[in-house]
């Protein structure tokens, strides 16, 4: 295969998001959201620029506090001179900015710092879903040189949205009063969390809340070496407990870096995306034949005349 004819473009865009224009970063993200073709070239050219970001996702139910988290976050790192890139996967929304266009007015105080970079993403209908776009994403943040990533994304416990797989370091937050706790708990949250943040402290409950999960987390099987998720509370609109949020998370950071644990996720991350990668590929080039031929093989099998795995053997042309 040859170049793409607009392969000098795409260097162009690579080289001012290397320089952090916000415009060309934009564009490249761009790009990973409408899986443009030249997504491998486009990741060939930032391969040897990834691997230095600190990517942090923030999952947790709809209205516990997610963004305005991020907003204080960023208020934080960028008190320490970092630069800091958020990404908002919707995974339900085939548009981007739609939803999440609340976010961006709490956001407005960072938007207008070019240290800051902050973008909204739609996965659905992407080839490969949420596991290929979001680490294509990070990718093009991480090469345009920000040394944190904050991720947030809706929802936990359900495979498609799940974030954790996806980034460094997870962060499951709840909040008093709105089912959570308990529940949240049960849905699997307690698996997935480096740290777990009770939000909306200045609210009745949510001490109850804290103690739980502490309970909780204090009965889960662990090695002595192991990490144990610290129980944090904050009040993310008076930035109450953010810095506390700070330090835990340089410290699970340095903790993941010392003993391994960042370097295993970051290559099971990598095997999850060639794998989902290899499976889109495999799809897409399914034989014309076995394709067209699919409805007449579903017809075959509904009614009992010919098994699922013969039907598969017979797309695949093995029989
Ligand atoms: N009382 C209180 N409200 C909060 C706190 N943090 C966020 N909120 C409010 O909760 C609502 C949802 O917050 P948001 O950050 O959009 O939640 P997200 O859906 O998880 O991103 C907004 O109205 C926030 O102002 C907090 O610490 N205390
Ligand atoms: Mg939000």
């Amino acid at each position: 295969m040859g170049a793409p004819p607009d392969g000098p473009e795409l260097d162009l865009l690579v080289g001012q998001a290397r320089a952090g224009r916000a415009r060309a970063i934009g564009r490249l993200v761009s790009l990973v959201e409408n899986h443009d073709r030249r997504l491998p070239t486009l990741m060939a050219l930032l391969a040897a620029d990834t691997g230095r970001a600190r990517v942090i996702g923030l999952t947790g139910s709809p209205g516990v506090g997610k963004s305005t988290t991020v907003a204080a976050l960023v208020t934080a790192l960028r008190a320490r001179d970092e630069r800091v890139a958020v990404l908002a996967v919707d995974p339900s929304s085939p548009f981007s900015g739609g939803a999440l266009l609340g976010d961006r007015v709490r956001m407005q105080t960072h938007a207008l710092d070019p240290q800051v970079f902050i973008r909204s993403m739609a996965t659905r209908g992407h080839l490969g879903g949420l596991a290929v776009a979001a680490p294509q994403a990070i990718r093009v943040l991480d090469a345009a040189g920000f040394d944190t990533v904050l991720v947030e994304t809706v929802g936990v416990g359900q495979s498609e949205v799940d974030v954790a797989g996806q980034v460094d370091a997870t962060l499951v937050l709840l909040a008093p009063g709105m089912g959570d706790g308990i529940q949240a708990a049960k849905a699997g949250v307690l698996e997935i969390g480096d740290l777990f943040v009770v939000n909306k402290a200045d609210r009745d409950g949510a001490h109850v809340v804290v103690r739980e999960l502490r309970n909780m987390i204090a009965l889960a099987q662990r090695e002595p070496q192991d990490w144990k998720p610290p129980v944090l509370s904050t009040s993310a609109v008076d930035g109450t407990g953010v810095a506390e949020l700070l330090v835990e998370l340089d410290r699970f950071h340095a903790h993941a870096s010392a003993s391994g644990l960042l370097s295993q996720r970051r290559h099971d991350r990598a095997r999850r995306e060639v794998e989902s990668l290899v499976l889109a590929r495999l799809r897409a080039g399914l034989p014309v034949a076995g394709r067209a031929g699919l409805d007449g093989l579903a017809a075959e099998v509904s009614a009992g005349r010919l098994d699922a795995y013969a039907a598969a053997d017979r797309v695949l042309n093995r029989s």
